[in-house]
């Protein structure tokens, strides 16, 4: 019997998509460039269900059916485009090759249209979930077009995620890169999520002394409530885990420098590129970026002064540090989301938010109780300009707002970093603020650049002539 699928890259992620449609019954044709992964999978795992074998890609090519759908599961980058290489000339009109590394969205963008020319479907995956969910039901982000969605969509929907109602967490995304796009904001949002998470940790930590084991309990107890997620899930494991070695926390052992792979960074870039102000993101990159020059901060301990004010905690100050850490988690989800609106602006894409939320329920990193909420301030017509705009949203900001000023001023005068905590505010402050000085900024850059205001009494765009009479004139308009 032809395979319904095959996999090309049978590393963690490969093989274990391979194995989950296997296990929901599909019949799977494998590859890997070397055979060694290939036969490895096959001897642990290839009583779970249908595989055949193959060692080239013309083997695998010749072993599905048609329209064929060849996934690739190799490293993201240049070994996509020469896997592609190899493939297409094996290929007939209609067949479907997918891609479900993190692949850039503009290169997934490149490779579509390159590939639509040639009369196939190429098709940006993004997968979420990490190795578990790949093998039991990651979330699944496809892009490409509608028509190859037909013919691919169930398949990923049966090996998807399910939400507690039983909806695939699956759905096309739109066309060409938005399903790697969803993919790469989701990640962004994973970064703020962890930081926010670090920040909470830190400032229970080193402002109320709340020793990791006891903040275990702290996270527990979160995560019966409106935090409840995977992350504040597994924070808690984390937290509570003492190493075997020491006897000392895990935590207390772990060298405190983050690592990042880019997904975090794309989004920042991408933000950058569109306008787009992801701040909260921004800032949880350039916090692992800071965690990691580890000499730098070193010399920094020596010759920075270190000068802090006194504080009373508040009583509930642990509820305190809750109600910040919510009230930030809200802003990176407001700003991701908003940087998907300007996306579906700048590629003509038809994002529907309440279905990405839905899809990001379970499977995911970013899972969280909270998704449901964001799914319904996206359900209907009415598209609110900002998740925070919503009634439901704008509320819980408004319950948790003394509490985030009081515990972001704790931290300024204890001298924490809370970067997110701090900036998510700013960004709260900006958007609600009836002036903001960037009048003083548009007037400097008149001063310097000739680069015109607009004014708020009347239309045009105008120019003060600074080095002359200072009088105003009519201008271009040079934004
Ligand atoms: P890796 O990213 O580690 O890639 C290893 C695979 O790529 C092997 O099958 C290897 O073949 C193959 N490969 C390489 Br390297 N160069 C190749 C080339 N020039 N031609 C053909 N094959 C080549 O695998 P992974 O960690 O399973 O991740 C796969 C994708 O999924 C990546 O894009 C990754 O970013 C993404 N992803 C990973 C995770 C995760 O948790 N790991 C989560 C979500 C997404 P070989 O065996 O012959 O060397």
């Amino acid at each position: 019997m032809p395979a319904q699928i095959g996999v090309t890259g049978l590393a963690v992620m490969g093989a274990n998509l391979a194995r989950n449609f296997a296990r929901n019954g599909y019949t799977v044709a494998l590859h890997n460039r070397s055979v060694a992964k290939t036969d490895a999978l096959l001897a642990a795992h290839g009583d779970e269900g249908d595989f055949i074998r193959t060692e080239t890609l013309e083997e695998l090519v010749a072993n599905l059916e048609s329209p064929r759908r060849v996934m690739i599961m190799v490293k993201a980058g240049g070994p996509v485009d020469s896997v592609i290489d190899q493939l297409v000339p094996l290929l007939d009109e209609g067949d479907i090759i997918i891609d479900g590394g993190n692949s850039h969205y503009t290169d997934t963008r490149r490779r579509e249209a390159a590939l639509a020319e040639k009369g196939l479907h190429f098709v940006g995956v993004g997968v979420s979930g990490g190795e578990e969910g790949a093998l039991l039901g990651p979330s699944i982000m496809p892009g490409g077009s509608a028509e190859s969605y037909k013919a691919l969509g169930p398949l990923l929907e049966k090996i998807s995620a399910k939400a507690d109602d039983g909806t695939p967490c699956c759905a096309w995304i739109s066309t060409d890169g938005a399903g790697h796009f969803v993919k790469m904001v989701h990640n962004g949002i994973e970064y703020a999520d962890m930081q926010v998470i670090g920040e909470a940790y830190d400032l229970l930590r080193s402002a109320a002394g709340l020793e990791p084991a006891a903040q275990a309990e702290i996270f527990s107890q979160w995560n019966e409530g409106e935090l409840s997620s995977f992350l504040i899930e597994i924070t808690a494991e984390v937290l509570g885990h003492v190493d075997a070695a020491t006897g000392k926390p895990l935590v207390d052992v772990i060298q405190d420098s983050a690592g990042q792979k880019g997904t975090g960074r794309w989004t920042v870039q991408s933000g950058l590129d569109m306008g787009s102000p992801v701040s909260a993101i921004a800032e949880s990159v350039f916090a692992r970026s800071l965690s990691s020059q580890r000499e730098i901060r070193a010399v920094g301990q020596q010759v920075l002064a270190g000068e802090t004010t006194e504080v009373t905690l508040p009583e509930n100050f642990v509820e305190d540090v809750r109600q910040a850490l919510f009230a930030s988690k809200l802003v990176s989800y407001a700003q991701g989301l908003d940087m998907l609106t300007s996306a579906a602006g700048e590629y003509g894409w038809e994002l529907k938010l309440d279905e990405i939320a839905g899809l990001w329920r379970e499977g995911c990193i970013i899972r969280a109780a909270l998704l449901k909420d964001i799914m319904a301030a996206y359900k209907g017509d009415a598209q609110p300009a900002n998740l925070l705009f919503t009634p439901a949203f704008s509320e819980a900001i408004a319950k948790a707002l003394p509490a985030w000023r009081r515990v972001v001023a704790i931290a300024v005068q204890l001298g924490i970093p809370a970067p997110v905590f701090s900036s998510s505010l700013a960004y709260y402050d900006g958007l609600r603020r009836d002036r903001l000085p960037a009048a003083l900024t548009q007037g400097l850059r008149d001063f310097f650049g000739a680069h015109t205001y607009r004014r708020t009494d009347k239309e045009g765009t105008f120019h003060t002539l600074w080095s002359g009479d200072r009088t105003e004139i009519a201008a271009e308009d040079t934004h």
